[in-house]
């Protein structure tokens, strides 16, 4: 068995939660936070048989999308003492993806 750790934009996860229901995959829907962008994303937990890995992998990534993001960064400070910004672009994906090998799964 293993288990599918996957972090997906909070846009997609309804819908990447609605797929892995639909097709039978149990799921766990956990919020959590990006250390980078410091941004909402959440991370989904898929425990499976091991001949479904690459099925939920591919669904996966069929229904999480990678989209930009802009991140505010100081770039300097003006005579008055205000901050200057600029924006920069980061890619987001579509799915971070860790699969896994359980030891042991029960539920009581
Ligand atoms: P964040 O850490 O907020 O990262 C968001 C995006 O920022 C990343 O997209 C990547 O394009 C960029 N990024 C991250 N760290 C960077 C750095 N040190 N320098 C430049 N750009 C950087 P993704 O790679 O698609 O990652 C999306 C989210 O997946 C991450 O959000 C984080 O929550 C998770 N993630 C990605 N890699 C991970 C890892 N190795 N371990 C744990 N979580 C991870």
């Amino acid at each position: 068995m293993k288990l599918i750790v996957a972090t997906v934009q909070d846009q997609d996860s309804d819908y990447v939660v609605n797929k892995l229901t639909e097709r039978g995959y149990r799921v766990t829907q956990v919020g959590s936070t990006g250390g980078f962008l410091r941004q909402g994303n959440t991370t989904l937990l898929v425990g499976v048989e091991d001949a479904h890995t690459d099925a939920v992998i591919s669904l996966l990534a069929t229904s999480s999308q990678r989209r930009m993001r802009y991140m505010p960064m100081a770039t300097g400070t003006t005579p008055n003492g205000m901050t200057l910004y600029n924006y920069v672009e980061v890619e987001v994906g579509g799915a971070t993806i860790f699969v896994l090998d359980v030891e042991h799964f029960e539920q009581i």
